[in-house]
């Protein structure tokens, strides 16, 4: 039995020296120490011995167990600082390696633009109004005094979600001047911005979604004066005091009288040159006195009250702005196009 214990103590000394794991330096335990381990077979054996045997042996094999224990716990810290160097070495930081540039974008010119011309609104006193995209046509039409049979309402020019030609993507920001109007305490000042869908082909000036800033004065006594002096401050907020406007008549089913409101071109001063077209002057907005029909529709007496309108292509006015050619660039989000802005 002597022979035996001496044999489990250099065996296991050896064995636990070499674990690789702590893993390997458990199964070890359990070979030796575990229940049906080695030592644990040998002491069980204890009982055959005389009384004269038992206690010597007993005390070999108490050494014996302490000192397997001792080498356990010795290896198995030898192990954990093993694992931490290892650690340490493989999640080393290089606080010399140079850090990746976190680029930031910034707003799109399109909002650029948008921002402008709402902070202009805004501080004379108008509310800045969100609405849906997908409408009735009885908002994007009918209550707009565009009714059956207008060529705007035409499958070719609209995208309708059902047969009958009542759901549609709205092809301008008015059904939310309509909803205003049904919905707000008189007066009204409100502008709708927002995507606006037809069915154009892509060029360098088309495209099936843009957007349009609409807006809508409504009170007692508004009248052709309000509009012109209106539109003709913000023009001269945006151009610069010395800009010169022309208001020309013009035809819109929801105005009367409407009219387009071009400005002298500041290239050439209105002599014509490629920047107009020869013109000599640049159509930037759309405008009239809301259609009494329009109001009538909307709920609103005419004979008590009345109103002008106006719209405006924003990806038109972004172009003249930021002098972009080609209105594709605006939805291309190349970014050797927007880190221009
Ligand atoms: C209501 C009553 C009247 C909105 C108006 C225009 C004139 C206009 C175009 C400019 C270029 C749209 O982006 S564009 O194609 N718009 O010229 N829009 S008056 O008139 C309204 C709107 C709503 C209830």
């Amino acid at each position: 039995m002597k022979e035996q214990l001496a044999k489990i103590r250099s065996e296991a000394l050896a064995a636990f020296g070499q674990a690789q794991s702590a893993a390997e330096l458990d199964s070890l335990r359990v070979q030796y120490l575990g229940k049906k381990g080695e030592l644990t077979a040998v002491l069980k054996m204890m009982g055959k011995l005389s009384a004269e045997e038992r206690p010597a042996m007993g005390q070999l094999a108490n050494e014996v167990r302490s000192a397997l224990e001792a080498a356990i716990e010795a290896a198995s810290g030898k192990l954990e600082a093993q694992a931490l160097e290892q650690r340490l070495k493989d999640e080393a930081v290089d606080v010399t390696i140079p850090g990746r540039e976190v680029k930031l974008g910034h707003k799109h010119p399109m909002y650029l633009a948008l921002d402008e011309i709402k902070d202009i609104f805004i501080g004379m006193g108008f509310t800045v109004l969100d609405g849906p995209e997908v409408e009735l046509a009885e908002y994007n039409f009918d209550k707009l005094n565009a009714e059956e049979g207008h060529p705007s309402r035409d499958w070719s020019d609209t995208f309708y979600f059902d047969e009958d030609s009542r759901v549609m993507l709205r092809s301008q920001t008015s059904p939310m001047q309509v909803r205003a109007m049904e919905t707000m305490e008189l007066p009204i000042r409100i502008i709708a911005p927002g995507r606006v869908y037809r069915k154009d082909e892509v060029d360098a000036t088309h495209s099936p979604m843009f957007h349009q800033i609409e807006g809508l004065v409504v009170d007692k006594g508004v009248t052709m004066a309000d509009l012109k002096g209106t539109l003709n401050a913000v023009i001269k907020k945006i151009y610069g005091p010395a800009s010169v406007t022309r208001f020309r008549p013009h035809h819109f089913p929801f105005t009367e009288p409407s009219c387009e409101v071009d400005i002298q071109c500041h290239k050439c001063g209105g002599k014509g040159c490629p920047t107009c077209k020869g013109e000599g002057w640049i159509e930037v907005l759309g405008a009239g006195m809301v259609h009494p029909k329009v109001l009538r529709n909307c709920g609103i007496d005419p004979d008590e009250y009345s109103g002008f309108a106006f719209g405006m292509g924003l990806e038109r006015f972004a172009m003249g702005h930021f002098k972009i050619s080609d209105l594709r660039l605006i939805f291309e989000n190349d970014e050797r196009f927007l880190q221009q802005f």
